[in-house]
């Protein structure tokens, strides 16, 4: 059962042993690892790079193999697309724009279809993937969720996917932690699927300052379990 248990990640070693092991999340047949974006633009010398986004890399490759099933999604934006500041005239990254009624924030030209910054980081175990879902493609809405564009209506496909594949508990994984993580993770849960965030495997933009926290906080408040890969054993 992946039961909602307070601070459960973030117990001390001692704690732990207390609980005999308690603390380990076992994985089971209907689990799947979900990877986030882990692209070259997102990581160290990319286009818009999360600060230390590459070290999800060893961290995902020591934990796939353990998953009965993995997947992973793809930012695979057009050219021009709006989320780009340089879409915006007098624009620079990271400002803000209103778009209907929400926030967007602008941001540096990232995982253009096809160029090298979009491919998964080389070094990603990326054979056990069953699927690469590609989000983010039409040129006037932007898609940080897995599940659903940003107008929160229109859907990838992700939901239904996972549902042909018998899946009921999505591990998740990957960068940002604030944006494309932060959104799949309550996609998800809206979903109807069980949702864990495996901590140390995500990274995030942490722009403004503190989403990085705030979203942790979200994702909890929202059923979300927060866990670290070292709490997870195989099934
Ligand atoms: C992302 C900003 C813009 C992400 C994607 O993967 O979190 N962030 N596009
Ligand atoms: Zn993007």
């Amino acid at each position: 059962m992946l039961s909602k248990k307070e601070g459960k990640g973030k117990n001390k070693e001692g704690e732990l042993a207390a609980q005999g092991g308690a603390a380990m999340e076992k994985i089971e047949r209907s689990d799947l690892l979900l990877v986030i974006d882990v692209q070259n633009d997102f990581c160290p010398g990319g286009a818009l790079p999360v600060p230390d986004g590459g070290a999800v890399v060893p961290v995902i490759n020591r934990v796939i193999g353990l998953f009965p099933a993995a997947g992973a999604t793809q930012d695979w934006h057009p050219a021009g697309h709006f989320s780009f500041a340089s879409s915006h005239p007098g624009k620079k990254p990271f400002e803000t724009i209103p778009w209907h009624g929400q926030e967007q924030v602008l941001w540096p030209d990232h995982c253009l279809q096809g160029s090298a910054g979009a491919d998964l980081h080389p070094e990603l175990e990326a054979r056990p993937l069953r699927f690469l879902l590609r989000k983010g493609t039409r040129r006037d809405v932007d898609s940080y969720s897995g599940f659903l564009e940003n107008d929160h209506r229109t859907s990838t496909g992700l939901k239904g996917l996972l549902q042909e594949l018998g899946v009921r508990r999505i591990f998740v994984a990957g960068l940002a932690t604030d944006y494309c993580v932060r959104a799949t993770v309550l996609d998800g849960l809206e979903a109807g699927f069980r949702v864990a965030v495996l901590v140390d495997a995500c990274r995030g933009v942490d722009v403004p300052a503190g989403s990085v926290k705030k979203a942790l906080e979200e994702m909890r408040s929202r059923g979300a379990l927060l866990l670290e890969t070292r709490d997870l054993s195989a099934g």
